[in-house]
């Protein structure tokens, strides 16, 4: 890549948004450090570290391909995810699994879901403060054989009260991310209850989630460090007819207490329902909302993130409604079919990308166009602003930041799988 054609174009682009009043200088400033949550399941293909290889994905999840080169261990993991942020620029933060916990001799080997405490989660921490990274955090209620099928909200206590049982560790473990790293942990409760045919009933299942969930959250926690959130979401594979935690049992939850926050995933919602439009409804009322960022193709939530309208959308809203420090923005997506971290880089990136157009919006000018009514101006600026020069400004970004510009990236994966994951069994 030619460094003084990137500084040239740059230059040129800078004077472009000048024009419209946006100072690319202070943009790149403010790019470069909101944390956008970086979630360690795309590297196994949500497998984890738990299941002594006999995790098989449940509660409507699904990984699909066979791409040779997935993490087996901790270590490989960790190596990975290392490689992954040679590649991107700003500010990521670690997102863990529960089923991500790291048993060894020191700790006392493996313990079972219920038994799990900070400890198992000490060479992470490790890993985050030897990276400046915070870390947020996921029970995890699927891939376990004490789904029956249900978790949180089944009819069997011994189940219910297993499942209620990590949740609580779970806010110990956040409380403990939290502590040591000194960022918030953002503790995201999702669920793949719910029934393939339709329910005998469907009041009695979410009478018990909303039991469990006010037992997890009894265990104390700094509520300005830890914040729980209820996702919700619309069917899975297998599970089509009902979910328990729906849209509205999740927002009517988060909205029923202080310290629980609603988890809005792009992925959990019918085709022509679009998250971008319901963060404002949130942001009304609410201080905080989280946000799991994927791309959903047809009845899938987890494709890898792409640059595209509702991506640009959904981050456009996040800036002008000034929400930077309101909105916590994860990634959640995991494909098994191409190389999985070109798929974790180009998602990170892609996201980035999108922020950055976001960020270059001149939303006074098109907030008084709407106000004053004059739509067609407002259209005409729209869509103008799309083929402004952002690209330049995006390169000066990567190479400012010190990672590879453009297409440059995927030579160091080519070159880290000929290395590196061609080499796992
Ligand atoms: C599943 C949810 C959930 C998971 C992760 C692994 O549909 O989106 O967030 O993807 O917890
Ligand atoms: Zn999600």
């Amino acid at each position: 890549m030619n460094e003084s054609s990137i500084l040239k174009a740059y230059e040129l682009a800078k004077e472009t948004y000048a024009e419209i009043g946006i100072d690319t200088d202070a943009v790149l400033e403010t790019l470069k450090k909101v944390p956008i949550s970086l979630h360690c399941w795309q590297g196994d293909d949500v497998i984890g570290f738990d299941s002594k290889g006999q995790g098989a994905l449940s509660g409507g999840i699904q990984t699909t391909g066979n791409y040779p080169g997935k993490a087996r261990n901790p270590q490989e993991l960790m190596q990975d995810l290392d490689k992954v942020m040679s590649l991107i620029p700003g500010t990521p933060k670690m997102n863990l699994h529960a089923s991500y916990a790291i048993f060894d001799e020191e700790n006392g080997g493996w313990v079972d879901r219920d038994q799990l405490e900070p400890k198992h989660f000490k060479k992470w921490v490790d890993y985050c403060k030897e990276r400046g990274l915070g870390c947020d955090f996921n029970p995890t209620f699927f891939g376990h054989p004490m789904c029956d099928p249900l978790t949180l909200s089944s009819p069997n206590e011994e189940t219910r009260k297993f499942w209620v049982e990590h949740g609580k560790r779970c806010v110990r473990i956040s409380q403990y991310l939290a502590e040591e790293l000194g960022q918030p942990c953002v503790m995201n409760i999702w669920t793949g209850d719910g029934y393939k045919d339709i329910p005998a009933d469907r009041m009695g299942p979410r009478m018990r989630y909303k039991q469990s969930f006010d037992e997890m959250l009894s265990e104390p926690f700094d509520k300005t460090m830890v914040y729980p959130c209820a996702e919700s979401k619309v069917f899975g594979i297998g599970v089509e007819s009902y979910t328990v935690g729906s849209a509205e049992w999740c927002l009517k939850y988060a909205s029923s207490r202080d310290d629980c926050i609603t988890l809005m995933d792009n992925g959990h919602y019918h085709p022509t329902e679009v998250v971008s439009d319901k963060i404002s409804s949130i942001l009304t009322f609410d201080q905080k909302m989280a946000l799991h960022i994927t791309r959903p193709v047809r009845w899938d939530s987890d494709h890898v993130v792409a640059y595209d309208d509702e991506t640009r959308e959904i981050f456009k809203e996040i800036v002008r409604c000034n929400a930077l420090d309101r909105v916590f923005i994860a990634l959640d997506y995991f494909d098994a079919s191409i190389n999985r971290i070109g798929a974790w880089v180009t998602g990170f990136r892609n996201a980035e990308k999108a922020l950055l157009f976001a960020l270059l919006q001149p939303y006074q000018e098109l907030k008084k166009l709407q106000d004053e009514s004059r739509f067609s101006e407002l259209m005409m600026r729209q869509e103008e602003l799309k083929t402004y020069p952002m690209g330049a400004v995006w390169d000066y970004y990567c190479l400012k930041e010190g990672v590879p510009v453009r297409e440059d990236w995927f030579k160091e994966v080519v070159k880290y799988e000929e290395e590196v994951l061609s080499k796992r069994g």
